[in-house]
């Protein structure tokens, strides 16, 4: 049963857990209603564990799917099963109007993107485009369709708006650790699409009144993470050669230092952010930093391995500007979400390669539908 209210529709949903009890319409009847999001960046890292996070928390999930025949749905459905899909693409402006009139959330979590920062340099203008110019259109959808405007502020149960930020908008960090405090020097393409995203949610907040945050996420990774990434190209690769598929792993710039955590304890955080009373952004990450060296050291010797056996420098996966050093100061989140990561370094690396073991051991080397590790 689903109930209209103003810009909001509440579903009913008889024994849902984490339901909400509301009474209303005649003889105030009774009706459980439960939340409703809707995801972009779905078929993602974080939109898989965000969607079985919010799925625990007794929400109806959404998730936004661009193309026609996008691969990546199959794998979504195989994660989280029972998940609503709706079409739509950070690119079309009209798209996304048509998914917010159509799904009529209560929150929406914009976690589409293109992510991975090489990339940026490659596909600049498209990073603008997604990463930057899409946060804009899915802000306007929200306002088109709450008809909000400068002389008409939002209604209450308004769309609560969550944007994935980012560390990278720190870039040459001016202090350390960063909190929300610190200005950004974004060092690609992607970071300074990154910064546009964050200043327009800020202010459209500023300017509508809308329920619109950021979060500021430190790397945070998992088995899951796409192939390109460091984390998981190392355990993939450490796999590889420990079943002897591979006998080199070809690495980048092993100097760089990041703050690395467990992608399931960060979509916790974005659903906090949601509940609050009030607005805000919060930094998101253990504040604990290690080099690239000690993540492939590690992973290595998970196998039984030693890396100085397989590991190659290989000039062509250093980037035209590197970020060397990032480390989250999260005290505000901390304190005013009550959020904590639960998983630490070493165990986070040994997840990854015991996956990844057991992955291609049973696929027999191949690893999933993702550009995989050649790619810049
Ligand atoms: P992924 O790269 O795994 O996922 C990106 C998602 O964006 C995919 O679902 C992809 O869908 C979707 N997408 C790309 N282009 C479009 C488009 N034009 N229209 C609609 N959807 C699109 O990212 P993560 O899950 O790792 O990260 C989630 C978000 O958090 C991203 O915005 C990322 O930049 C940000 N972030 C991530 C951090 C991390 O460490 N993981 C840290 C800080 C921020 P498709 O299947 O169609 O390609
Ligand atoms: P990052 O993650 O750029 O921080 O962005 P990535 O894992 O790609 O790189 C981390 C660091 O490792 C160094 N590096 C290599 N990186 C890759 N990918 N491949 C290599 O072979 C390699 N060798 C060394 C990199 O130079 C870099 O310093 C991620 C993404 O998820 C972003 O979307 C997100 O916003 C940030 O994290 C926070």
């Amino acid at each position: 049963m689903s109930v209209s209210c103003g810009d909001v529709a509440w579903v009913a949903r008889s024994g849902w857990p984490g339901t909400k009890r509301d009474w209303r319409g005649p003889g105030r009847t009774e009706i459980l209603l439960t939340k409703r999001a809707l995801i972009t960046g779905i078929t993602g890292q974080d939109g898989s564990y965000l969607t079985e996070h919010l799925h625990a928390q007794g929400y109806e999930v959404w998730g936004l799917i661009r193309g026609q025949a996008n691969p990546r749905v199959r794998g979504i459905r195989k994660l989280v099963g029972d998940v609503r899909l709706v079409r739509g693409d950070l690119l079309d402006q009209g798209s996304l109007i048509s998914a917010v009139e159509r799904v009529q959330p209560d929150e929406i979590y914009n976690l589409a993107a293109i992510s991975y920062v090489p990339m940026s340099w490659q596909q600049a203008e498209l990073t603008g485009e997604v990463t930057g110019l899409g946060v804009l259109r899915v802000l306007e959808a929200i306002r088109v369709c709450s008809g909000i405007s400068a002389s008409r502020s939002p209604a209450r149960g308004q769309i609560r708006f969550y944007q994935a930020s980012s560390s990278e908008m720190f870039g040459k960090v001016r202090e350390s650790p960063q909190s929300e405090l610190t200005s950004f020097h974004p060092r690609s393409p992607y970071g300074a699409a990154k910064a546009y995203g964050h200043f327009i949610t800020q202010n459209y907040r500023e300017s509508y009144g809308m329920f619109a945050v950021s979060g500021i996420l430190f790397n945070h990774e998992s088995p899951r993470r796409g192939a390109e990434f460091v984390t998981r190209k190392v355990s993939l690769g450490v796999a590889a050669i420990k079943l002897g598929f591979e006998r080199q792993l070809r690495l980048g710039n092993m100097q760089a230092r990041r703050d690395w955590g467990f992608a399931g304890d960060y979509v916790r955080c974005m659903q906090l952010m949601l509940a609050q009373a009030e607005p805000a952004d919060y930094v998101v990450g253990t504040g604990v930093t290690h080099g690239v060296d000690e993540l492939v050291e590690l992973a290595f010797k998970v196998a039984g391995l030693d890396w100085r056996d397989h590991v190659v420098c290989d000039a062509a996966f250093i980037r035209p500007a590197e970020i060397d050093h990032l480390c989250a100061d999260s005290s505000k989140a901390r304190d005013q979400l009550g959020w904590e990561p639960k998983v630490g370094f070493e165990e986070l690396v040994a997840m990854m390669v015991e996956a990844d073991l057991a992955l291609l051991s049973a696929s027999g080397g191949q690893a999933d539908d993702s550009f995989g590790p050649d790619s810049w």
